[in-house]
């Protein structure tokens, strides 16, 4: 298996379950911004130039959730992901896709608006509505995470894509601080060696 890979990128998302599956994989490496994703040979790869993208035999799929959902159904027997039979398993394709659906999108704006962008493109207004939805948006895994070490019953694929946005979201500024449910499950998550793995390559 290959995958393309930029450190602190969503591809840590698929190196940290890959490594939580104990299968082997390859990487290639980039870095995010990387002047070789926007060139027509990577654009076969990923049409706009985006990381991750993962190779298993013949299959070549892009989309970190779709990603994360391919390798559990396809790799997974029950440790890290529910059957669709199982109770729990709205809750949980709901939380894995809580991540990019609702955290990322004000994750994009506060990256676009505090790093990428020059500081005369810069708009302030944008920048305080993605911290102000961002408080709601994780205000609400706060709730969910009382009394809970996981977003489902065990650990599984909807921790590894929203608990990674979640410390994505902290990164990008994102002020948690009255969140302490959010700050323990990031603490939480962060010793699984797997994901220290991951964030090491
Ligand atoms: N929704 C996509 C987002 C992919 C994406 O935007 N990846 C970023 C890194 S986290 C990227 O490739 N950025 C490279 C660049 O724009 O240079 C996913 O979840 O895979």
């Amino acid at each position: 298996m290959k995958l393309y890979f930029a450190p602190e990128s969503r591809a840590v998302r698929i190196a940290w379950l890959l490594d939580e599956l104990g299968l082997k994989y390859e990487i290639e490496r980039y870095t995010v911004g990387d002047r070789a994703l926007r060139t027509p040979e990577y654009q076969k790869i990923h049409p706009m130039g985006r990381i991750p993208v993962l190779e298993d035999g013949d299959v070549r799929i892009y989309e970190s959730g779709a990603i994360v959902e391919y390798l559990l159904a396809k790799y997974d027997d029950g440790k890290l992901s529910p059957s669709p039979k199982d109770d729990d398993f709205p809750e949980y394709l709901q939380w894995l896709h809580y991540a990019e659906g609702s955290i990322m999108p004000q994750v994009n704006i506060l990256v676009v608006e505090t790093i990428l962008l020059p500081p005369e493109r810069r708009n302030d207004t944008n920048v305080a509505r993605a911290l102000k939805l961002l408080k709601v948006i994780l205000s609400n895994v706060n709730n969910r995470m009382e009394g809970r070490d996981y977003l489902t019953g065990k650990f599984s694929g909807a921790d590894i894509m929203t608990g990674h946005a979640c410390f994505g979201a902290k990164n990008a500024g994102a002020d948690i601080s009255e969140m302490p449910n959010v700050q323990a499950y990031i603490d939480r998550l962060l010793k699984r060696p797997s994901l220290e793995k991951a964030r090491s390559l």
